[in-house]
């Protein structure tokens, strides 16, 4: 077929809300913008494993240990699907892990921050698994068919993710006065930088028109930071706890509630690797890759000749 004839193609395929699959002629710049997206995706799952892993072995009881236990394989199996959909627009996983590793490609500035109290934890399920399924459920309905398949499954997990961080906090925020402290100071650290999750003001992010127009995105990132707050707002009155922004109240007329501004200086500079724990975060990514080489070649090992096996069978 023409060049134009596939664009016009492809393009009413997306404009009839129609999936584009792994095996359809596809503009280069939407294969590029989605594998960029993708992985970055990935990668945060990832490095998203390691502020809560922190906790496991000091969670208070048995019980939080093995709810913690299975969130973080969540993230685990999450970022395994999201390498999958990756790899179904033809690139290598070993070749988005390089990336990452090289600094060439992003994950969440969000995990760049340390995790300091118990009430951390509880706070991240509330918050970033907050921030991350109200980003996550509209691109269930992302144009590109793997990718939309994958969040499904990532949405529901999220969503468990989320009411677990609830709990978890509202048994500390209606604990002892200690306890209700501890909740608050969380909080007040994670509030922020999970507003920030959502990516940088409308005004300056670089994807989101053309992400908008191939529907790989359904929403800009200040609708979807709305769509948080005004989510999370009444949420922090049933936990007796104060969002640490003086500007945030219901506004009768818009029917949302008014926020402050994020500090996007802070965002740029967690994002450019100078957050908190950035060189810590990607260091153990990098010495995890490496302590597990022997796994991948023991693996690619069994598979070559259990295929060669298969081969003689035959
Ligand atoms: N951190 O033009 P835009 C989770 C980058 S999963 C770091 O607005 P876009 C689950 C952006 O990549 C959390 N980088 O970009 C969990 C781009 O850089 P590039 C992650 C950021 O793509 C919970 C540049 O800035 N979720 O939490 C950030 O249209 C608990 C310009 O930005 C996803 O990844 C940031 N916050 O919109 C796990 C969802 N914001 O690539 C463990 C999928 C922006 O040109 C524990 N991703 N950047 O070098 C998306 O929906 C989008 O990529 C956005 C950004 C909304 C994040």
């Amino acid at each position: 077929m023409d060049p134009v004839d596939l664009e016009v193609e492809f393009n009413g395929l997306v404009e009839a809300d129609q999936r584009i699959e792994p095996r359809d002629w596809m503009p280069d710049g939407y294969r590029r913008n989605l594998i960029r997206q993708i992985a970055q995706h990935a990668h945060s799952e990832i490095i998203g494993m390691q502020p809560e892993g922190n906790w496991i072995t000091r969670a208070p009881s048995l019980r939080r240990k093995a709810i913690l236990m299975a969130k973080v394989q969540d993230e685990a199996g999450h970022g395994l699907y999201l390498y999958c959909a990756a790899e179904t627009l033809g690139v290598d996983r070993a070749e988005l892990i390089d990336q990452l590793h090289a600094g060439r490609q992003k994950y969440s500035s969000v995990f760049n921050y340390p995790t300091l109290t118990w009430a951390d934890v509880g706070a991240i399920g509330w918050l970033v698994d907050g921030a991350a399924i109200t980003n996550q459920i509209p691109l269930c309905r992302c144009s590109y068919g793997p990718y939309a398949r994958a969040m499904v499954r990532v949405c529901k997990e999220e969503s468990f993710h989320q009411r677990q961080g609830f709990e978890s906090l509202y048994a500390l925020s209606h604990g002892t006065p200690e306890q209700h402290a501890m909740a608050q100071d969380a909080v007040d650290r994670w509030w922020w930088p999970s507003l920030m999750l959502l990516g940088p003001s409308d005004a300056e992010s670089t994807h989101t028109s053309q992400s908008m127009a191939w529907r790989i995105k359904r929403f800009t990132n200040d609708e979807l930071r709305q769509r948080f707050v005004d989510m999370v707002a009444p949420q922090a009155d049933v936990l007796e706890l104060t969002p640490p922004d003086p500007e945030l109240r219901w506004n009768e007329a818009r029917g949302h509630y008014d926020f402050g501004e994020c500090d996007w200086d802070e965002l740029r500079r967690v994002v450019g690797g100078d957050g908190p724990c950035n060189r810590q975060r990607l260091a153990h990514h990098v010495s995890a890759h490496e302590e597990g080489a022997w796994v991948r070649e023991a693996a690619a090992a069994y598979a070559a000749k259990h295929s060669a096996v298969g081969v003689v069978a035959a």
